[in-house]
């Protein structure tokens, strides 16, 4: 392949890689109670005082629901292939079961149509944490067996809907944050106040509890896998999105690399260890006396249903291991506390993540097809005087991160597509809008919008389907 880039190497990606960004419903959309949408957990939670900084929330967002053409404009104007949204299960069912909502659908189908005639490929999550509020108050929420049980209904009814148009299915967006995150939250410092570290339904429940809350959202996805297989077309593509906890090997040496797997295997035991295996390891079954999970047979047949990809999303290295004479055979290292971190606090920078996580997925579960679901930064990004938005950090971190990807790929790990998160500036959960994730930089006065240097650099990449 001609190169025209200045410098030596191919840094090219496989012939049909998608460029894509990701965004989520709440996040954006706004419109919280419009066209008989029903209420979800993060509305509850948001505008519960004191739960989100500066008591902000998704009431109007990036108002997406009523802008969505100047967005897709927009996502076909930075080179974006594929987009990456999530689908409100309130806007569907309000009541999270029973009668569906006309005017909920009809709004994702505007916005597929408006995708498809752009020629942009959509990709709907299923579930990015707006649950319905009813099923909280009828059910606890994930708590409950119910839950799952709903979640597949409604999985089962979209993809017909949206079947004929959507090939790509992700279920459930990181298990891990919202489950740890919301059923399990803890009280931290953030930005000079106590907030709760997590979110929404903000529960406080024992460790043995919360093996029982994971246990029903890997169930939910399974059920959903098989309600999707059930309802759309035989080409439609399903798997999940989760935020991998990844053991990163300090050496390049065998040894190192076998640890790593082994740590990262057991890190995600409860979530993608479960969904991929169909059995929970026996370190994961002894944890927290013991009590939970109770499942059956039947269903670790469920949650392990076969998927056409695997999907990760990736931000930063989970922890450091070495190998050891000792049982499990790995070692955790202390991480330094001069380790660099991008703009948000938990954010630890290596983007040598980037190689170890796909490769890892590979090694250890024999994917056969993988995609990057998520990755990308918040930066203090600010409107110059001349009208730009100069985000080198998120550049060199781009570039960073996609240059680990691409060192994969050349290996032949199965990476298909990558989504940068995000599209634009948005609602970052309890951080509020100070945290922008964006490639395009959105004003929340005046909700304009300004594409950042970085689109600019994700453009060209896209254009040459190569690092740049
Ligand atoms: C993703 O979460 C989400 O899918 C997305 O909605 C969000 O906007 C985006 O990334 C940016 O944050 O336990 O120290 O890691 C990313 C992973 C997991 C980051 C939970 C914040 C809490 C602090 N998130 N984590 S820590």
């Amino acid at each position: 392949m001609a190169t025209e880039s200045a410098t030596s190497g191919d840094r090219h990606f496989p012939d049909g890689f998608r460029w894509g960004v990701a965004t989520s419903s709440y996040q954006i959309e706004g419109a919280w109670d419009e066209d008989g949408k029903g209420v979800s957990i993060w509305d509850t939670y948001a505008h519960t005082p004191g739960n989100i900084r500066n008591d902000e929330n998704g009431d109007v967002a990036n108002d997406h629901y009523h802008r969505y053409e100047e967005d897709v404009a927009l996502l076909k104007s930075i080179g974006a292939t594929a987009y990456r949204f999530s689908i409100a299960w309130p806007r569907i069912f309000p009541e999270g079961t029973g009668e569906p909502n006309p005017k909920g659908l009809d709004f994702y189908n505007r916005l597929v149509d408006a995708l498809l005639e752009a020629g942009i490929e959509p990709f709907a999550t299923l579930y990015h944490w707006d649950l319905p509020q009813a099923l909280h108050d009828r059910h606890g929420g994930w708590q409950s067996i119910e839950t799952p049980k709903a979640f597949a209904e409604y999985a089962g009814y979209v993809a017909a809907q949206l079947g004929d148009r959507v090939k790509h299915y992700f279920t459930i967006n990181e298990f891990r944050s919202f489950v740890e995150g919301g059923y399990q939250v803890v009280d931290m410092e953030i930005g000079g106040k106590m907030l709760q570290l997590g979110g929404a339904p903000g529960l406080r429940l024992s460790d043995s509890e919360l093996k029982q809350v994971r246990h029903h959202t890997v169930l939910g996805h399974g059920l959903a896998v098989q309600a999707i297989r059930a309802h759309a077309p035989a080409e439609t593509k399903v798997g999940f999105a989760e935020n991998l906890h990844v053991a990163v090997p300090v050496i390049d040496e065998p040894g190192h690399v076998k640890a790593a797997e082994q740590a990262t295997r057991e890190a995600n035991a409860g979530f993608m260890t479960v969904m991929l295996e169909g059995a929970y390891t026996d370190a994961y079954l002894a944890e927290a006396g013991g009590e939970t999970p109770r499942f059956t047979d039947e269903e670790l047949k469920t949650i392990a249903s076969p998927l056409d990809f695997v999907g990760i999303n990736v931000y930063r290295p989970g922890l450091y291991v070495e190998p050891s004479d000792e049982p499990p055979g790995y070692r955790e290292i202390p991480i330094n506390v001069s380790h660099p971190t991008m703009q948000a606090s938990w954010h630890l920078f290596d983007p040598e993540v980037m190689y170890w996580a796909p490769r890892q997925v590979q090694s250890l579960w024999d994917a056969k097809s993988i995609f990057i679901t998520e990755n990308g930064c918040a930066a203090a990004d600010a409107v110059a005087a001349d009208g730009r938005v100069y985000d080198s950090d998120r550049v060199m971190f781009l570039r960073a991160c996609l240059g680990q990807l691409q060192r994969a790929t050349s290996e032949g790990v199965p990476v298909g597509g990558y989504f940068l998160w995000s599209a634009q500036d948005n609602f970052e959960w309890i951080y509020g809008y100070g945290d922008r994730f964006g490639i395009i930089y959105v004003d929340f006065d005046t909700l304009e919008r300004t594409p950042k240097l970085s689109a600019e650099w994700f453009r060209e990449a896209a254009r040459r389907n190569a690092v740049v």
